[in-house]
């Protein structure tokens, strides 16, 4: 009877730490309480961050800024005439919707250079509609639910014999 046990909650035990755990998209507040702001080094903040598709980025600032997408060789120049995208709105909103790098400037002339510019690695997210490229792996983890209940109404027979 106590090996049934340990044995039951053995199998509990690794069946929860072999679940993947859904990963849910985060918010994350660009410069945290500074904001987007002259003078913050974006690239201390963008590190240790693990961005992922479908995460979002707000930019937090005051008027007289702007939030541009921009392709890197723009952002490397702090070039802001083949923007992406802008908004000049004070709380600007980005959704990662692409894997990759993403670039963003401030197209205020003087700013990018002063420090407004932040580039983010994005990488692809569990929470992006399947593509073809996830294919193959989408095939493995979607046995590991069928399986996991499977043997979790295994274990609940299995406790339910032994009450
Ligand atoms: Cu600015």
């Amino acid at each position: 009877m106590a090996f049934s046990n340990a044995l039951i909650l053995g199998l509990f035990l690794a069946i929860n730490m072999a679940l993947p755990l859904p990963i849910l998209a985060k918010d994350y507040v660009v410069g945290d309480t500074t904001g987007w702001a002259i003078g913050t080094d974006y690239g201390s903040w963008t590190s240790g961050k693990t961005f992922a598709v479908g995460d979002t980025l707000v930019f937090n600032y005051g008027s007289g800024h702007t939030v541009n997408e921009v392709k890197e060789s723009d952002y490397k120049s702090c070039t802001t005439g083949n923007s992406l995208s802008t908004d000049s709105s004070g709380a600007t909103t980005i959704k990662l919707k692409t894997a990759g790098t993403h670039y963003f400037i401030c197209a205020v002339p003087g700013h990018c250079s002063g420090g407004m510019k932040i580039s983010v690695q994005v990488k692809a997210g569990t929470t992006a509609t399947p593509t073809t490229t996830s294919a193959s792996t989408s095939s493995a983890t979607n046995l590991s639910p069928i399986a996991a209940v499977l043997i979790v109404s295994w274990i609940s027979y299995c406790v339910l014999r032994l009450v």
